[in-house]
């Protein structure tokens, strides 16, 4: 049913540079400090390192604005110290795959300087310019309602030319006119750059944006305001796969590299086949935030909404089942450098619980089809920061959004409700999940050097235990816990392969599926509430013979399944079936 492939195999770590280990002392996370860590994520079973954008940049929006492809940031280190941290990963048979964003660059890259200059420079359509549009009054007006992600017009008034450009993110980041060649060979070309230097993939940044509709129209009116989600004018875009196909038959063809896709919107597993099945030629992968985003509204996350485990059971069949042989692939995530941290966002980490659920999570994870992506901290069972206020946030999504609600309010001659600002930004922010990786218990969690100052503040509870040191110390820990699960993935290759049947879907408090492949089966059983509660095996699966293989408690291996089942608050079994 599925050709085996290395890269649907690997558990990927995802290291966010910035705050993964500082070498030399200011306060920054480099590759040095990456480098140095490669032994540690052997250890702990990694296949594969995803590192985040360490290309020039004026860090606007932390690397993701790229000033010079081909260039490291020199708070990063040097290209001779990335060739490092590449030849220290392949010594160990791990991989590396870099981020590649080529939606938009930075406002600071000269080709968007060229751009800019004038209306007949040779550049002058590598990005998206537009004239002005008039209201009644004979104010100047953006060309078209699109919103930006990161709030407000998708539109930057450019004086030179006298014209908007479009940046779908931070005004910083000018989105590339994806239909001129030149630009797609420019792109291709920087790729190859990377790949000939012996990297063996990409994660593609909002790679489903590349493409926008003809003419970038006015989007639908959805909501109230002035401007409007314009996800249905650039997601998804037919040409999108014209220009993967291209960048395959340019770039990755014959190469033995994984590729993986970002896509934050208006993909389902239909449209998601058409990225990713495998004689179309474009990609292996896909991240697809439906799980993600249960908690938001109409895709604002800041709109929170209570989630229920059906809705969760019923995003996570729909992918299961359906990116299936050669058709699909799953990207098993649960965080990264935008989201909540995972006991946080699906489970509790309140001090009585949070061991058992990260425990819990991540039996979930590592139970799932698909490619495996951890993100740092993630192994440890960290949580959001509870005591950080609105200064220790540097974040620009989050900053404009809290100004743009603190201004709201005030142009309306009313006080903000500072407490429930806060409250959401300590929930929803992308900062949260940025705090400086805890290395131990040491001066600010061993991420820096005792006398320097972290970029961003560290979340204080390393101190109690939190910490990779501490946790590697005990055999009981999250982190061990982790180290046992990917071990135990790899030597059961039903986990890989095969097959995804949920059971009792209804169930609010118990998420219950079994995997199975040939004679092989697993039932899986994760009581995801703080309560305890008795669950019954279905009819369907033959109850004697099942015998615990896997647990977060305290169980003898090797106990019988029986047809009741008593569960701890957030216990999770896997029993193999026979
Ligand atoms: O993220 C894509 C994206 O849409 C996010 O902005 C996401 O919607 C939001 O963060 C959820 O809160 C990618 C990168 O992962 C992100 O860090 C970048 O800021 C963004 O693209 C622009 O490059
Ligand atoms: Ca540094």
């Amino acid at each position: 049913e599925y050709d085996r492939a290395w890269w649907r195999e690997v558990i990927i770590y995802q290291v966010y540079v910035h705050s993964f280990k500082d070498s030399n002392g200011d306060g920054i996370g480099d590759l040095r400090g990456a480098t140095e860590k490669v032994p540690y994520l052997k250890s702990l079973g990694i296949d594969v390192i995803w590192l985040t954008p360490v290309y020039e940049s004026p860090l606007k929006d932390m690397g993701y604005d790229i000033s010079d492809y081909e260039r490291i940031n020199p708070i990063y280190g040097t290209l001779e110290d990335w060739q490092e941290l590449l030849d220290e990963l392949h010594k160990r048979d791990m991989r590396l795959i870099m981020d590649l964003v080529v939606n938009h660059t930075s406002d600071q890259h000269a080709w968007f300087k060229e751009s800019r200059s004038s209306r007949d420079n040779p550049k002058h359509d590598w990005y998206h310019w537009m004239d002005p549009k008039y209201d009644d009054q004979g104010n100047r007006k953006p060309p078209n309602n699109w919103a930006s992600v990161f709030g407000g017009p998708a539109w930057t008034w450019g004086e030179e030319r006298q014209q908007y450009y479009l940046r779908l993110f931070a005004s910083e980041q000018p989105d590339l006119n994806w239909t001129k060649p030149e630009v797609r060979n420019a792109i291709y070309k920087m790729m190859r750059f990377w790949l000939d230097l012996g990297i063996d993939g990409f994660r593609m940044d909002v790679i489903n944006m590349i493409s926008k509709v003809h003419g970038l129209p006015d989007a639908p009116v959805t909501g109230p305001g002035d401007v409007q989600n314009g996800g249905s004018m650039f997601l998804n875009e037919p040409n999108v796969h014209k220009y993967l196909k291209e960048m395959h038959k340019e770039v990755l063809a014959g190469r033995n590299v994984l590729t993986v896709g970002e896509m934050p919107g208006g993909v389902d597993p239909y449209e998601a086949s058409k990225y990713v099945a495998l004689e179309r030629k474009e990609l292996h992968m896909i991240f697809q935030f439906a799980h993600m985003t249960l908690d938001g509204t109409n895709g604002d996350k800041w709109e929170i909404r209570e989630w229920t485990l059906p809705e969760l059971k019923d995003s996570i069949r729909v992918w299961q089942q359906h990116m299936i042989g050669n058709h699909g692939w799953n990207s098993i995530f649960l965080e990264n450098h935008d989201q909540p941290r995972a006991v946080n966002h699906f489970g509790n980490a309140d001090p009585k619980y949070r061991d058992k659920c990260a425990k819990m999570i991540a039996m979930f994870q590592l139970s799932l089809r698909g490619s495996i992506y951890i993100y740092q901290g993630q192994e440890i069972g960290a949580a959001a920061p509870t005591d950080w206020n609105i200064e220790d946030y540097q974040d620009v999504e989050t900053l404009n959004w809290y100004n743009a609600k603190v201004e709201e309010k005030k142009a309306k001659g009313e006080e903000p409700d500072y407490d429930k600002l806060m409250s959401l930004v300590r929930r929803v922010s992308r900062d949260n999940a940025r705090a400086p990786m805890q290395w131990s218990r040491g001066a600010n969690a061993g991420f820096c050097k005792d006398d320097a100052k972290p970029w961003l503040r560290v979340n204080n509870e390393y101190k109690e235990g939190w910490n990779v040191e501490d946790e590697m110390k005990n055999p009981d820990s999250v982190w061990n816990f982790y180290k046992k699960l990917i071990f135990f993935r790899k030597t059961h290759p039903p986990f890989f392969y095969g097959g995804f049947t949920l059971i009792d879907e209804e169930d609010p408090k118990v998420f219950a599926y079994v995997r199975t492949q040939h004679e092989f089966g697993y039932l899986i059983v994760l009581n995801w509430t703080k309560e305890e509660n008795e669950w019954e095996v279905p009819e369907e699966i033959p109850v004697p013979g099942g015998i615990l293989a896997l647990s977060n408690y305290d169980m003898d291996p090797l106990t019988q399944l029986t047809q009741r089942l008593k569960l701890q608050p957030y216990e999770g079994r896997v029993y193999a079936l026979r």
